[in-house]
């Protein structure tokens, strides 16, 4: 973008990123904004915008707009910033493109400025724990790294900050808008299907995932997810490939000694037991922060040792209880089909009495019916929410509750010794709770409860 004949930007959506935006915007250009010669307008469709009130600090009232935005104010622009959470299939949005308007988001902006190198990470799942990999194994060898984007700092701020690598988690929506952005190493992770409201079938999604590889120096592969893998690759890509398969050359996972290792080229690793994580889904997130970590000179042993002290992340099959021989397991983070099929995968070989699972929410469209082989596996099925009753179909005399809190005291009079009651709703949270947070610190409070009514 050449900022100096930019007139107008129009900043569509005014929660984390969209305040960002105006945070850089003013930063980079408050001499030309105080001048009148670039004037910048944001837009969001809620009378109660979160950034309403920094938004008028910044701009006065007059540039910012809750309420509707229409055809006009989207032609009006020279460039639109769009936040993740606003569908660029928009007609005003699509219309706009057409007569030569420049629609971009964050990311696009932050991978202009950028000058020190960015690890960029996607997938249906694992995104977050393997951002945090990545930014654990860099910082224990003394690098400087932030992890940011979709994981909750803004890629803007990050970069306000300051740092010598940028470890950037990208969701589809921020890839659907970028267009620069060139990392030292890219991953999709996995493909599973996720936010089909927002996408015609699963190759519109896939293909916004994978243009995470476009510009990328280095690949890291799933090698067992075909369409996972990059279209094309630039003459002197390197690509790095793991997976849950024995193999020769990068990473693979074997059998030794009644554990599951991780192998590069061939060589035992880092083996399952060593690991603060659970589940096989856990060591490819491992195998994949390995490799991403090489293309910042990383070793791959130093990496593997520096995981020996990683903690997982809340939200993410963690153990919040273990009480009488029973395990809680919040996994609220299983907002889609993969994660809780992962979930349920990990969990089974562990639980030696009944896999009590408690599931449901918002669906956003997905058809359920991939989860059945999963579910398979599971004793007792509790579901909760709008979708419940959807999951709750493919399970035998199955429970759909009228919340969490009676899903939980249900649970409790079920659970025995030996047995684990796992959240992992395959589900949006945003029916029933303000978000997966929310919905797992009460999972973690209702739990508690219900031991202190018993004592
Ligand atoms: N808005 C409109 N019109 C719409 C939709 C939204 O005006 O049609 C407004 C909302 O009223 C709200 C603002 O846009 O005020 C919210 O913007 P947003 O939904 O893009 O969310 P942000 O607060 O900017 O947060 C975004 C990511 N959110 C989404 O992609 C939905 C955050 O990821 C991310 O952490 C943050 O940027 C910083 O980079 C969250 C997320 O849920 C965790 N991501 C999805 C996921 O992981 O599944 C993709
Ligand atoms: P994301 O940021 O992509 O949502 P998280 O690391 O936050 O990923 O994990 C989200 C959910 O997916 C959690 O329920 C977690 O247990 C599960 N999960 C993590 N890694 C994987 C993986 N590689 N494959 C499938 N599920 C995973």
């Amino acid at each position: 973008i050449d900022w100096q004949q930019i007139e107008q930007v129009t900043v569509l959506g005014l929660g984390k990123s969209g305040c960002s935006v105006l945070r850089f915007l003013l930063r980079q250009f408050s001499g030309r904004i105080e001048a009148g010669q670039l004037q910048v307008n944001v837009f969001d469709s809620r009378a109660d915008a979160p950034g309403k009130d920094e938004a008028i600090q910044l701009l006065g009232n007059e540039q910012v707009i809750c309420g509707p935005w229409g055809l006009e104010d989207t032609l009006a622009a020279d460039v639109i910033v769009l936040s993740p959470g606003i569908d660029a299939r928009d007609e005003s949005l699509e219309l706009a493109r057409q007569a030569g308007v420049r629609v971009v988001g964050d990311i696009e902006l932050f991978a202009q400025q950028v000058d020190k190198p960015v690890i960029a990470i996607t997938g249906s799942n694992g995104k977050s724990t393997v951002t945090r990999m990545v930014e654990f194994i860099a910082q224990q060898e003394g690098i400087k790294a932030i992890a940011a984007g979709n994981i909750g700092l803004p890629a803007l701020d990050a970069l306000e900050q300051g740092a010598d690598l940028y470890v950037l988690e990208l969701s589809s929506f921020q890839l659907e808008t970028v267009e620069t952005l060139a990392p030292i190493a890219a991953t999709v992770l996995n493909l599973s299907p996720d936010h089909l409201d927002r996408y015609g079938d699963m190759q519109d999604y896939a293909a916004a995932k994978l243009r995470i590889y476009q510009r990328a120096a280095q690949h890291v592969i799933n090698r067992q997810q075909p369409d996972c893998q990059p279209v094309n690759a630039a003459s002197g890509c390197v690509q790095r490939f793991f997976g849950a398969d024995a193999a020769a050359q990068d990473f693979g996972l074997v059998q030794h000694q009644q554990e599951t290792w991780i192998t590069h080229n061939g060589r035992l690793l880092l083996g399952a037991h060593q690991l603060g994580v659970q589940g096989i889904h856990n060591l490819l997130n491992a195998q994949a922060a390995i490799a991403l970590a090489m293309a910042a000179d990383i070793e791959p042993n130093a990496a593997a040792r520096h995981l020996t002290r990683f903690n997982g992340l809340a939200h993410r099959c963690q153990l919040v209880k273990e009480r009488d021989g029973v395990k809680w397991v919040n996994d609220s983070k299983a907002t889609n089909m993969g994660a809780t099929e992962a979930a349920i995968e990990g969990m089974r070989p562990i639980v030696h009495g009944k896999l009590i699972v408690i599931a449901g929410g918002v669906g956003k469209g997905a058809d359920f019916t991939e989860l059945t082989t999963a579910l398979s596996k599971v004793d007792v099925l509790l579901t909760i929410g709008e979708d419940g009753p959807k999951i709750g179909r493919l399970f035998n005399g199955s429970r759909q509750l009228n919340d969490l809190s009676a899903a939980v005291r249900l649970a409790s009079s079920l659970a025995e010794s030996g047995d684990m009651v796992l959240l992992s709703p395959a589900c949006a949270s945003f029916d029933q709770f303000a978000n997966f947070e929310q919905r797992g610190e009460q999972f973690a409070q209702l739990v508690e409860a219900c031991y202190e009514q018993s004592a």
